[in-house]
């Protein structure tokens, strides 16, 4: 099934729609990760197609989206790089797979901050080439990310947010500083090209079950949404990936829906510069 929006020929559209059905670096014992773009294309049918008179259609229904959308359809893990090569110019919105999808994106990308939605800041020097290191694995210059929603942070993580100078928005410093005080901070540090990962389980688990490493105490809805949206009015976003989506642990498909609307969200917010 392809993305119900993607409508447009490749070489029309503003944006590429790319499943990563690869849950090979996962290491939780709750798998099933590698079926969260084959879900997240199934609900967002069954949320933006309604019947009218008998009939069905995607039209006159809200989200009514403008931008030019193709589903590249799913790729192998290691072919991934390859194919954001030749989209120059286009955004990639990539599907997981489990987090270390995200480590053959961001290699495409060197000149961008990443700004990463997550529990886990994935930053162990020591554990080269593993899912909870993928940012230290990607040789990035850790000092242009962004943490936001960390809540489970291990000893050797901490004293890496503070040598490499890391921003860090831990959830509990959201909740208490607020989402204006913490946009701030972001805005005072970030300039250029933004490269966005949203792990699911920086959400709570009331609202997004389906992870393979869910962490109580996250955040809501409206937290990231409001910094995704400040994030895509005022940087360059140049790839996006949604990652960490496990239906065999959803509930009535709850974090599925939670998923369909960011990217929703996404594409809806953004703006070219
Ligand atoms: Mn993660």
């Amino acid at each position: 099934m392809k993305f119900v929006y993607a409508t447009a020929p490749l070489q029309e559209a503003d944006f590429v729609l790319i499943g990563v059905p690869d849950e090979s670096q996962n290491t939780s014992p709750r798998t099933g990760s590698k079926r969260g773009p084959e879900l997240i294309r199934k609900i967002a049918y069954e949320r933006c197609v309604f019947k009218r008179k008998g009939r069905f259609t995607s039209e006159a229904v809200p989200p009514k989206i403008s931008q030019k959308i193709h589903d590249y359809g799913d790729v192998e893990k290691k072919k991934l790089g390859k194919v954001i090569e030749v989209l120059k110019g286009k955004v990639p919105l990539i599907l997981g797979g489990d987090q270390g999808v995200t480590l053959e994106a961001i290699k495409q990308f060197p000149q961008a901050t990443i700004v990463y939605f997550d529990a886990h800041p994935h930053i162990l020097p020591s554990l080269q080439g593993y899912y909870g290191s993928v940012l230290t694995t990607a040789e990035l210059s850790l000092g242009k990310c962004v943490q936001i929603g960390v809540r489970e942070t291990e000893v050797e993580e901490l004293k890496h947010v503070k040598k490499e100078m890391i921003l860090r928005i831990s959830a509990e410093e959201l909740f208490e500083k607020g989402n204006a005080s913490s946009w701030e901070q972001i805005r005072k540090k970030v300039q250029g090209e933004v490269y966005i990962s949203l792990d699911l389980n920086v959400f709570d688990p009331a609202f997004a079950p389906g992870v393979s490493a869910p962490v109580p105490g996250g955040l809501d809805y409206y937290q990231v949404l409001f910094l995704l949206k400040k994030m895509l009015q005022e940087y360059t976003v140049v790839a996006v990936d949604i990652i960490e989506l496990t239906p065999s642990y959803d509930q009535d498909y709850r974090t599925a829906h939670l998923a369909t609307k960011l990217l929703l969200d996404i594409i809806q917010n953004y703006k070219k510069k």
